[in-house]
């Protein structure tokens, strides 16, 4: 089933409604964000220069530094009390990236997550165990909405407390999981060992997975141990949350909701904008959006676009699981960390230098984050007691500023090895 005829509008018929979309959040954000009026003043150009769709790429692009620049609302683009929700993902310097919605905003997320589900063969006789975390993270309220709108039943767990939750998937007859691909196969390690029957104890028939980047290899391991079809989601905060895009029984690549978010690719060096076909930086303007429209976001994720018919009907563009990121963004356990927010928590923390490394490694299928760091050449190194507390005073400081859970090292003066070009901050040893 299909949830909307939009879903398969010829392309002729899409890119009109885009551009007539598209007109009108150029006139939304000329007359209502003065971030964008002056970057089209800078560029020379109004809104009405953009004579069709094509012509996005004459306007400016839009970064996660404009949005903590602008912080906490300067890219709002409507007052206040327009805005029924606020979501947030951690920043840089402490300050979170903001984003909010309007009640029309909040509809067209239940609208693409509608799409999303129906796509996953999801409907009002299933009952979705959703283990996105729940908050300030757009995973947990994002699928919720959806779920709702088929009118499925909804069992919103949230994350952490495996038994829990495989207890109660067990007995509320969950037939859809929905968490990130790495808690799914965490929930089956721990199934196994409290001796559970995977295939017997749970009805689980599919999983809508996504947040994080993940191997093939380890979604056919999810697919597989459950039992399950395995659907991707992908979505970014900034856009919307989970719902931007979703693949259909027929393909595992992702349909991009284009009638709402318009996709290009670009050359993140050249900014060029790429043919179909070739990898580059996604890039997206929303077309609906109310609360926080955005032009040409730049996501960073790097995958490819492909127009070609899909054996599901739907007509939307396809984008190919994301094979990586241009910048160096860490995702630990779905939660989005930059280097440079771990460094400055650590900047204002006393006993410690800036000489640190950042360590993500696997434990089973979680991912686990060391903070390696110096303390200071007058920090007692037999003092248990000093060290013990100087460690959890900085692992509570990571928890609390940027929702990460760290293990923390100590380490003596000029123990780290120094690298003679860029200090080499990251060892990733995740495979993806
Ligand atoms: O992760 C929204 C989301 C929630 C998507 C639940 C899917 C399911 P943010 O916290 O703003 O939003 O993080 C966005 O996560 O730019 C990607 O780098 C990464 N990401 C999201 N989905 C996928 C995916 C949510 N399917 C950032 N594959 C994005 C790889 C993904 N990376």
């Amino acid at each position: 089933m299909i949830w909307s005829e939009v879903e398969t509008f010829l392309k002729e018929d899409l890119r009109a409604l885009q551009y007539s979309r598209l007109q009108e959040t150029l006139l939304r954000v000329y007359n209502n964000v003065p971030f964008y009026n002056e970057s089209f003043k800078k560029l020379g150009i109004t809104p009405s220069d953009i004579k069709s769709i094509k012509d996005i790429s004459k306007l400016p692009f839009t970064t996660k530094q404009d949005l903590r620049d602008h912080y906490p609302f300067g890219m709002f683009a409507v007052d206040q009390s327009a805005v029924v929700r606020i979501h947030s993902s951690s920043g840089t310097t402490g300050k979170p990236t903001v984003v909010g919605y309007t009640k029309g905003d909040m509809g067209v997320w239940n609208e693409v997550m509608a799409r999303v589900f129906t796509m996953s063969g999801v409907n009002s006789q299933d009952t979705v165990h959703n283990a996105y975390g729940y908050g300030l993270f757009t995973g947990g309220l994002g699928i919720h909405n959806g779920a709702e709108t088929v009118g499925a039943t909804i069992v919103p767990s949230s994350g952490g407390f495996t038994s829990r939750q495989l207890l109660l998937m067990k007995d509320f007859n969950a037939t859809v999981l929905t968490s990130t691909p790495s808690f799914a196969l965490h929930l089956a390690e721990v199934a196994k060992s409290e001796g559970y029957d995977l295939r017997n104890d749970f009805k689980l028939k599919c999983g809508i997975f996504g947040a994080e980047p993940t191997s093939t290899g380890l979604k056919e391991e999810v697919a597989s141990v459950w039992g399950i079809d395995y659907h991707e989601i992908y979505g970014l905060s900034e856009i919307i949350g989970p719902g931007v895009s979703n693949s259909c029984k027929k393909s595992n690549k992702l349909h991009i909701f284009e009638d709402h978010f318009y996709p290009e690719i670009i050359d993140p060096d050249t900014l060029e904008v790429l043919p179909y076909g070739e990898e580059g930086e996604l890039v997206i303007t929303t077309l609906t959006k109310q609360a926080l429209p955005i032009l040409r976001y730049r996501t960073g994720d790097i995958t490819s676009l492909d127009p070609t018919p899909c054996r599901c009907g739907r007509t939307h563009v396809r984008m190919s699981s994301i094979v990586g990121r241009v910048d160096d963004m860490l995702i630990v356990n779905g939660v989005n960390v930059f280097p440079s927010q771990v460094e400055h928590v650590l900047s204002c923390v006393d006993g410690i230098s800036l000489n640190y490394q950042i360590i993500a490694d696997k434990k089973g299928y979680l991912d686990i984050l060391e903070v390696m760091v110096e303390v200071t050449n007058d920090m007692p190194m037999d003092s248990i007691g000093a060290l013990d507390r100087l460690q959890k005073n900085i692992q509570n400081e990571l928890l609390s500023n940027l929702y990460i859970k760290a293990m923390v090292k100590l380490v003596e003066p000029r123990s780290i090895e120094r690298s003679v070009g860029k200090a080499v901050r990251v060892i990733d040893k995740r495979r993806i």
